[in-house]
C-alpha cells in the first residue's frame, strides 16, 4: 500500500471512528468531501450497515499496537480500488471478533465474520505475501487471561466468481513475526518466533511459512533457538548489499539477565536457515551472550544490525566488571562478529564514552574509583580522563578543566582532562565533548 493510501485510509478511519462513536460533530458533507468515492464510503452509511449487519449489543475494538490504531480499517484488499472495511468488534465477555465488509454500490454487504482467538486484538497488518494482487490480513490476538500470550491468525483474500472472500489460513502461537522475501523472488515468507513455555524445558523457536500460488499456507523451515532461552524480546532482519537472502535477528533473554542475539543466516546448500553461533556440540550461542537487557539495533545507521556485547576493558580486577565495561557493537560479516562501534560505559556514574575504531586495543581503562577513570595506552601511561566532581568544590579549587557535562546530574560536574601522551595520540578536549553521552545506567542505545 502506498503511503498517499495509506494516509488517507487512517483519515478515512479517524472520520468513521469519530462518526460511529459519535462524540464529534461532523457534517456529511465535510467527510464526503474527503472520501472518494463518497457514497458509500460515508460515516454515516457505515455506521447504519455495521447496524444492521452487527446488529445491536456490540461494541468496537481497537487494535493495541502496530500501523492500524482503529476498530475499522478501509484497505482495499483486492486491488480493484474499492476499499474494504476491517471492522474488530465484541459483545459482552465473547471473544472479540472480525468482520470484513464489501461495498455494493450504495451500500455495505458482509464479506465473512469470523471469531477472534482471544480477548482482545493486539496487532493489525496487511501484505500481500505472494504477490497475486489480494493482501493477507495477519492479527495479533491477546488470549485470554494472559496478555503475555498471543495468537496470529492470517486471512487470505480471494476472489471466488468475482466476488471477494476471505478465508482463514493458519493461526500459529508467537511472540514475534516477520514478513521477508526469503529467495529473492517477490515473494514474502512469514517468520513467527514463540517460546513454548509449556514445555520442559522451555522450548523457543522461528518457524517460517510460504504461501502458494493457490492461496495455501506451507511449512517452508523450522528453526530452534538455544535451549536456555526463557523469552524471545524482538524478530528482526536486514539484507546485506549484494545478498539475495535476509538475515534474521533475534533478541532472547535467558536466565539471570542474560541475553542473547540469534542470528539465522540463509544457506544455500541446505536451501534453509542456519545459527552460525550455535555450531558447537551443547548448541549454545556463546558469541553473543552479554548481559543486561541491550537488543540489537543498527547503531551506526548504516541499514545493518549490530549486536551489543561487553568486553572486559580494563587493567584491574574482573569483579569490578559491574563498574564499567567496553560496549562493543559488532555487526556481521560472513558468518563472524566485526567490531564496529565502541563505547567506554561507566554504570556507576551514568554515561558512557564514545571510543573511535581506531583506538580499539589502544586505549585501557584504568581505575580504581568510578569518578575517575583514566584512559592509558597498552604501556598504561595516562592519555585523558573522565572525572565526575561536586560542581562547588570543583569551583572552590578554581581548577581549569573542560566541562563535558555540568546539567544532568545537579550539582555534579563531568569534565576531562588531555595528557600531552593523549595529545600526541591524537586526543583533544573538543572530541571527548562529542564523545561523551551521559546516560542513566549507561548502557542504552
Ligand atoms: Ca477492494
Ligand atoms: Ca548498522
Amino acid at each position: 500500500m502506498n503511503k498517499r493510501k495509506a494516509l488517507y485510509s487512517l483519515i478515512c478511519a479517524v472520520l468513521l471512528l469519530s462518526v460511529l462513536f459519535g462524540g464529534c460533530d461532523i457534517g456529511p458533507h465535510s467527510i464526503e468531501s474527503l472520501m472518494r468515492p463518497p457514497h458509500a464510503a460515508s460515516g454515516q452509511v457505515l455506521e447504519k450497515a455495521l447496524n444492521s449487519i452487527l446488529g445491536s449489543g456490540f461494541s468496537l475494538r481497537v487494535p493495541q499496537a502496530g500501523a492500524y490504531h482503529t476498530a475499522v480499517t478501509l484497505i482495499d484488499l483486492n486491488g480493484d480500488s474499492q476499499q474494504e472495511a476491517i471492522v474488530f468488534y465484541s459483545r459482552g465477555t465473547d471473544p472479540v471478533r472480525l468482520c470484513v465488509l464489501r461495498q455494493n454500490g450504495e451500500t455495505w454487504q458482509k464479506v465473512n465474520d469470523f471469531a477472534g482467538d482471544g480477548s482482545g486484538v493486539y496487532s493489525l497488518e496487511f501484505d500481500d505475501m505472494n504477490g497475486d494482487g489480494l493482501s493477507e490480513i495477519f492479527v495479533g490476538w491477546f488470549l485470554f487471561n494472559d496478555k503475555s500470550k498471543k495468537e496470529l491468525t492470517v486471512y487470505s483474500a480471494s476472489m471466488v466468481d468475482q466476488k471477494l472472500s476471505v478465508s482463514v489460513c493458519i493461526t500459529e502461537p508467537y511472540d514475534h513475526y516477520i514478513l521477508a522475501d526469503v529467495k529473492n523472488s517477490g515473494e514474502k515468507q512469514l517468520f513467527v518466533a514463540f517460546t513454548d513455555v509449556s514445555k520442559s524445558p522451555i522450548a523457543a523457536s522461528v518457524r517460517r511459512f510460504g504461501l502458494d500460488a493457490a492461496g495455501r499456507f506451507y511449512t517452508a523451515g523450522s528453526l530452534t533457538m538455544d535451549p536456555r532461552v526463557v523469552r524471545i524480546e524482538s524478530l528482526l532482519f536486514d539484507l546485506p548489499q549484494g545478498d539475495q537472502h535476509p538475515r534474521v535477528f533475534a533478541d532472547a533473554l535467558l536466565a539471570d539477565n542474560q541475553m542473547i542475539t540469534e542470528v539465522f543466516l540463509w544457506d544455500e546448500d541446505n536451501k534453509d536457515y542456519v545459527s552460525p553461533f550455535r555450531k558447537s556440540a551443547d548448541d549454545l550461542n556463546m558469541a553473543t551472550q552479554r548481559s543486561g537487557t541491550l537488543k540489537c539495533a543498527d547503531i551506526d545507521n548504516d541499514g545493518f544490525y549490530e549486536i551489543p556485547l561487553r568486553k572486559r576493558f580494563i587493567q584491574n580486577d574482573a569483579d569490578e566488571v559491574a563498574m564499567g565495561y567496553l560496549l562493543t557493537w559488532c555487526g556481521i560479516e560472513g558468518e563472524k562478529l566485526e567490531p564496529q562501534v565502541f563505547y567506554a560505559v561507566n554504570v556507576a556514574q551514568d554515561y558512557r564514552l564514545f571510543l573511535p575504531k581506531e583506538w580499539n586495543g589502544k586505549v585501557f581503562v584504568h581505575y580504581t574509583d568510578a569518578a575517575h577513570w583514566s584512559f592509558v595506552n597498552q604501556k598504561g601511561e595516562a592519555l585523558f580522563s573522565v572525572t565526575v566532581q561536586e560542581s562547588a568544590s570543583l569551583k572552590a579549587n578554581n581548577s581549569n578543566v573542560t566541562v563535558l557535562d555540568d546539567t544532568s546530574v545537579p550539582g555534579m560536574t563531568y569534565f576531562c582532562r588531555v595528557t600531552e601522551k593523549g595529545r600526541a595520540f591524537g586526543v583533544t578536549e573538543e572530541a571527548l565533548k562529542s564523545y561523551f553521552i551521559y546516560d542513566a545506567g549507561g548502557n542504552t542505545k
